[in-house]
């Protein structure tokens, strides 16, 4: 891992904000990407990582992540990320304070950069958050005031996407009888394994936490052990667990014919989506299929729209997804790079 000064060096984004809570010892980092299209946003992950650099470089790439997926969706909104990274041994007890001297930082920012929920943070977190750092917070619970929690929207996001991937793959959007392989039964892997069923896909799941695991096995659900994930048969992959699964390791042994799934960053390296490409594999570019949390938290909390329109709009991901295929198709690239170029042109045509 290069240096916290060679990250912030190389980045393209625009600010790197790095504040050390001396009560804890955390650092809170605020990646912001780009302000192009309007307030940076992006949820706040909350986590140990081995080193600064580690959770320098998480922030980087997630807020790069949001405003290409913020600006895909036709949001107004610009992408950046938060990342509080947790000292060892962190004391539980130390939650609430060092999460409302977060929001005390936000509300200090004026509205530089407002967030949401991510990986470690929950609609309870944002709560705590909002008591110091209102109104620059997505995602309180329902009963503060907030649209809650984003898993279940960013499932039903993807599971519009593996439609569209479905389609693209095999001619039609159906999933009965299709199989589906989930890596990771959290917050977006569960609801989602509910859509499949419900739509007639056969599902395989696989977890590295038994209790998510045993919290999602029912009859016709069949488990794989995580070191099995890639070299299982399936129709569609959909990594739903932490970002990085799809490397040079990893993408040779895929038996699927389309990755289609809600992680962040699941692309190892830029060169990964060449390498799918290669092996005939679809790739659904995992920031345009996984924008379903924040697009209904950004269309209920800043365009007043009602849960059931919010919800309607998910289905624009499919559109996105295919004029990313066609792009792809067209020009002859990857369909990562497609996305990126759709985004480009985007940033390119706005504003500012
Ligand atoms: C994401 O979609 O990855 C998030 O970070 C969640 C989010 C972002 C912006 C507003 C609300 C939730």
């Amino acid at each position: 891992m290069p240096s916290v000064e060679a990250l912030v060096e190389s980045w393209e984004g625009e600010t790197t904000l790095i504040h050390r809570d001396p009560t804890t010892g955390a650092h809170i980092i605020i990646a912001v990407h780009s302000s192009r299209l309007g307030t940076p946003s992006g949820g706040t992950r909350m986590k140990h990582y081995a080193s600064l650099a580690e959770a320098v470089h998480d922030a980087h790439n997630l807020a790069r992540g949001m405003t290409h997926k913020l600006a895909l969706a036709g949001l107004q909104r610009g992408g950046g990320k938060g990342v509080i990274a947790l000292p060892t041994a962190f004391d539980p007890a130390a939650r609430p304070g060092l999460l409302r001297r977060y929001g005390a930082l936000l509300k200090q920012l004026g509205g530089f950069f407002e967030t949401g929920p991510d990986v470690g943070t929950s609609d309870r977190d944002m709560d705590v958050i909002a008591e110091t750092g209102a109104p620059h917070v997505f995602c309180r619970t329902v009963e503060a005031g907030g649209s809650c929690d984003t898993g279940p929207a960013t499932a039903l996001g993807v599971f519009y996407g593996i439609q569209a991937a479905c389609e693209r793959a095999f001619g039609a959007p159906a999933l009965k009888g299709r199989i589906v392989l989930v890596q990771g039964a959290g917050s977006v892997g569960r609801p989602l394994i509910g859509h499949l069923t419900t739509a007639g896909a056969t599902v395989l799941v696989s977890d590295v936490d038994e209790q998510a695991l045993a919290a999602v096995l029912r009859e016709g659900i069949e488990r794989i052990d995580p070191e099995a994930v890639f070299d299982t048969d399936c129709d569609i992959f959909a990594p739903c667990a932490l970002g990085g699964a799809l490397n040079r390791e990893t993408i040779p042994r895929l038996r699927c014919r389309a990755v289609a799934g809600g992680a962040n960053n699941q692309l190892a390296t830029p060169d990964d989506a060449e390498r799918l490409r290669a092996r005939g594999i679809l790739y659904a570019p995992d920031f345009a299929i996984n924008i379903g949390g924040a697009m209904v938290a950004v269309l209920m909390e800043r365009e007043g729209h009602s849960r059931a329109a919010a919800e309607a709009r998910l289905e624009s991901i499919g559109d996105t997804l295919r004029r990313i295929f066609q792009v792809a198709d067209e020009e002859g690239v990857s369909t990562e790079a497609a996305a990126r170029r759709i985004v480009e042109r985007r940033l390119a045509g706005s504003r500012v």
